[in-house]
């Protein structure tokens, strides 16, 4: 699973991929037209974890990831370029879509003017005209098929579905808001629609903007305009660049300084975790305290599954005790067990975000 880093050239993409990995790759004032796509794997931060690993004192502490794709921009009138973009958004299992709003007269904007608001629907439309070409054309195929009498044995179902898309994206709708159930989602899976992907929208602020209260008001007018289909938050891609870079004492100093308590980007990270739909289960013990991440709802032994094929083949039962519970006992397991905090759970136990887990299984 990976998030596509997309937006309009310019509007911050390769600055925030560069606070998400601490890297320093060139950002340009002049749009990028080529290169290959930057691919970065990111650590999830996570609270828990860090208390869990301040518990056990393990020899290793693996965070759970993300997966990001920073490439390159919208630009007005280079249908080629365009193109790649929305090839990278065709591959991506979810979107971050960077708007800019920062001003500043050295760095040209696409569009000549900054206006975040109208940056990130015009995004949007893009998506709406490519999946409404993509309704049209496939009802014009199912009506053909008809008439040679060649009928697949879905297509009745199939055409009700999609003059449902077809409706919502005339309004404008994006197909993630558009009340689609899931049976309906899997009828239309094959056609890959993109304004069903999740999407998380970035405003690249101005440092002013983080301090006058600008940010957070057009972080909440831009999920408005997009149907609240999508979050949407703020930061300064710029800040947080130097952020990433800077010793820990000097970050947490710096951080200190403007009021928070952490790197707008953890948000970020989190909130693009939460888009791929993903929850993290942890194992925890003296020789390693990990994160792992799986699918909201997956069932126990699926879940055993992702630590080793083994473990699910011979899946007996799960020892799990939430993260709340152990915390309440101090991670006196003697402690869990009178209060019956420490459960066994089967192989269809949907597993929980912050289940600590201890996987009893045959070889
Ligand atoms: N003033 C200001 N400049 C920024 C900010 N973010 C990016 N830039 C500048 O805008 C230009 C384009 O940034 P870049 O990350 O390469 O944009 P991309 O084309 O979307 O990847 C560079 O000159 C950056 O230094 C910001 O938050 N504030
Ligand atoms: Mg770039």
């Amino acid at each position: 699973m990976k998030i596509g880093i997309t937006g309009f050239s310019n509007s911050g993409k390769t600055t925030v991929f560069n606070a998400l990995t601490g890297q320093n790759i060139e950002t340009t004032a002049y749009a990028t037209t080529s290169g290959e796509p930057h691919v970065a794997v990111v650590g999830v931060p996570d609270e828990r974890l860090d208390k869990l690993s301040a518990f056990y004192k393990p020899k290793k502490t693996t965070r759970a990831t993300v997966d990001y794709v920073d490439y390159l921009g919208l630009t007005k009138g280079d249908p080629k370029q365009n193109a790649k973009v929305f090839e990278l958004i065709r591959d991506s299992d979810a979107l971050l879509h960077v708007a800019r709003a920062f001003e500043d007269p050295s760095v040209p904007h696409p569009l000549e003017s900054v206006d975040p608001l109208r940056d990130a629907q015009y995004l949007e439309a893009e998506l709406i005209l490519g999946d409404l070409a993509l309704v049209e054309k496939r009802l014009d195929k199912i009506k053909e098929l008809a008439q040679k009498g060649k009928k697949d044995k879905g297509a009745d179902a199939e055409k009700e579905v999609l003059e449902r898309c077809m409706e919502a994206l005339e309004s404008e709708t994006p197909l993630r808001a558009a009340g689609l159930g899931e049976d309906d989602l899997k009828t239309v899976r094959h056609l890959g629609f993109l304004s069903l992907k999740p999407e998380l929208v970035v405003l690249n602020v101005s440092e002013d903007d983080l301090k006058s209260g600008r940010a957070a008001e057009l972080a909440k007018k831009a999920s408005e305009k997009l149907k609240g289909s999508v979050e949407a938050l703020a930061l300064s891609g710029k800040i947080e660049m130097e952020l990433a870079q800077m010793p820990p004492e000097d970050a947490g100093a710096f951080l200190e300084d403007l009021g928070v308590k952490e790197p707008a980007l953890n948000r970020l990270i989190r909130a693009s975790y939460r888009l791929l739909d993903y929850i993290s289960f942890f194992t925890a013990g003296e020789d390693e305290c990990r994160a792992w991440s799986i699918t909201n709802g997956t069932p126990a032994k699926k879940a055993a599954g992702k630590i080793h094929s083994d473990i699910e083949k011979g899946f007996i039962r799960a020892e799990i005790i939430s993260y709340e519970d152990f915390m309440k006992v101090n991670g006196s397991m003697g402690e869990a067990r009178s209060h019956g905090y420490l459960r066994l759970e089967g192989k269809d136990y949907p597993m929980k975000d912050g289940d600590i887990v201890n996987f009893r299984f045959n070889v």
